[in-house]
């Protein structure tokens, strides 16, 4: 089931999401809609606060070097901690929440992920590139927060400016 995206400015996406306590089946088929959701919208992450289940779980599908995504590519991360994180990128983020922007954001370069599986067992991921990109973005959702937050005080402006603009015309 594709389930709706919330988008910037609705109040939900600053909320803090819970951990997860039970592996059901419930969140199984929350799951399986997190990654309908996310393929039919084109996205690459997606966090469950952005279909508004504030709950402390993320989907990542990283595209291979075709550019191809595919479900064996698909990582469920439950309850995640970043340890060791180290260096730092400058990369040009989007999100499904802020259709349409794009803005240079700056993460650490490689990280170690604590995390569970959709079956609550612990697992364990080095990550680099894009992945490591895509994980510090997501688990900001967690935390109520956004990469349009990250921007300098210049570049949050343009960016306001430019997405209310946007938002108009689409009305
Ligand atoms: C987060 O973002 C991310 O504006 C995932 O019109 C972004 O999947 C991780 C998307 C960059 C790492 C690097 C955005 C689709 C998808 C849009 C996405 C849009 C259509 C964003
Ligand atoms: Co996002």
């Amino acid at each position: 089931m594709i389930l709706p995206i919330i988008t910037y400015p609705n109040k939900q996406l600053k909320v803090r999401s819970s951990a997860v306590v039970n592996f059901d089946d419930l969140l199984h088929r929350f799951l399986d809609d997190m990654f309908e959701t996310m393929m039919s919208s084109n996205g690459i992450g997606l966090a469950a606060i952005q279909v508004a289940n504030p709950i402390r779980a993320l989907i990542l599908c990283i595209p291979d070097e075709e550019g191809e995504q595919s479900k064996e590519n698909l990582i469920e991360i439950i309850n995640p901690v970043i340890h060791d994180p180290k260096g730092n990128v400058l990369y040009q983020e989007g999100c499904l929440s802020v259709p349409g922007f794009y803005e240079d954001v700056e993460r650490f370069e490689t990280l170690m992920l604590q995390y569970q599986n959709r079956h609550g067992e612990p697992c364990t991921l080095e990550a680099n590139e894009l992945l490591a990109i895509a994980i510090q973005h997501e688990i900001d959702h967690l935390e109520g927060k956004l990469f349009i937050e990250k921007l300098t005080y210049n570049r949050r402006k343009k960016f306001e400016k430019e997405y209310k603009k946007a938002l108009k015309e689409k009305k």
